[in-house]
């Protein structure tokens, strides 16, 4: 079964101390270090055409493999879901010589436009892993289940919410008593993070925001989204979201952390002001979207510590960065603001 620890951060120092140094949230270096082979998977290693390949879910298995389930876009500009597969998670993969899954329009018709961006959970109570992906269709985007033990058959449980609606991940364990998503509906009250709660993982309710978007001149104004599902920590679900900044040549694509209570996600312990990733490589300024860092999964080395962030670059290829949860934990008490206090 897959290395899935509950992290105990130590209230250590943690090991990089150029982080240490760079408490104002503002200076460079960033809290995660790009790895120099970026990026580490694209659509010239594919082995069949396609456009691009990026927004991938990640997942440490069993046999230490690291798998990535990628999105990938053909040349049509509709996406399906490959899996590539390597022994150190940074080079040498084996990539399916076929999609790994397809959309179904046929039987699934909210796939009629593809299906992107996944995020994987593995959840021990069912030892399978759930996939939250996006599917695409002429309501728009909505959110769609998926459970597999092998990466090689799926079960569809199919749209558990209806467009517009994305950027969803499954908690690995039951709060009280239910299963968790966290995803991103835009409604009229904006594009926030929400959570719901399932008894079956098919029947889905007690909506609530538990992530507003802030206001203004704010980084993460007007549309925030989940990027790789929450960390499990001792202090609490350490969370990695995004933030899109309109400009007048487009928007800009940035990470951010926030700390959620263990048993009541709902509460929001902690939000960093400042982003703390975001596009600076060439690779992730162009591409086919320029200015987008978009993780949608991570791993966590055997340390315990070490997150192996998988992103997409530019909606164009997959990279790789690495950090450190304790270091993500000191850097937040002293950058955020307590809970959603800084929303306005
Ligand atoms: C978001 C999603 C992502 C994409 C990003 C930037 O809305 O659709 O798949 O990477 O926009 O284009």
């Amino acid at each position: 079964m897959p290395l899935t620890p509950i992290l105990l951060p130590s209230t250590q120092p943690g090991r990089n101390s150029e982080s240490q140094d760079s408490q104002d949230g503002n200076s460079q270096p960033s809290l995660f270090t790009r790895h120099l082979g970026n990026p580490i998977l694209s659509r010239d290693r594919w082995p069949y055409a396609v456009n691009s390949v990026f927004n991938a879910g990640a997942v440490r298995l069993a046999d230490g493999d690291t798998l990535l389930l990628c999105r990938v876009e053909d040349r049509r500009g509709l996406s399906h879901l490959t899996v590539a597969r390597s022994a150190n998670g940074v080079d040498e993969w084996r990539i399916d010589a076929t999609p790994t899954f397809p959309a179904e329009p046929r039987e699934y018709p909210e796939e009629i436009w593809g299906i992107e961006d996944p995020r994987i959970t593995w959840v021990p109570e069912l030892e399978q892993y759930a996939i939250a992906y996006t599917s695409f269709a002429r309501g728009g985007p909505g959110v769609s289940l998926a459970l597999t033990r092998d990466f090689r058959r799926f079960e569809r449980i199919g749209v558990i919410m209806p467009p517009e609606d994305k950027d969803a991940a499954l908690l690995p364990r039951k709060i009280g008593g239910y299963w968790a998503l966290i995803h991103r509906p835009m409604t009229t009250l904006g594009a926030h993070m929400w959570i719901s709660y399932s008894p079956d993982l098919r029947h889905w309710g007690r909506h609530k925001i538990m992530l507003e978007a802030r206001r203004g001149g704010w980084w993460d104004a007007n549309k925030i989204g989940l990027c790789s599902p929450p960390i499990e920590t001792a202090k609490g679900w350490l969370t990695l979201y995004h933030g899109v900044r309109q400009t007048a040549s487009g928007s800009i694509y940035r990470i951010g952390l926030a700390l959620f209570d263990r048993e009541n996600p709902e509460i929001c312990l902690q939000r960093g002001d400042s982003w703390m990733f975001g596009p600076e490589a060439a690779y992730e300024r162009g591409g086919d979207v320029k200015d987008v860092v978009f993780p949608c999964g991570q791993t966590i080395g055997a340390d315990g510590d070490t997150i192996h962030l998988y992103y997409g670059a530019g909606d164009s290829c997959v990279a790789l960065a690495t950090g450190s949860v304790r270091e993500l934990l000191l850097w937040l008490n002293v950058n955020s603001s307590p809970g959603d206090a800084a929303a306005s």
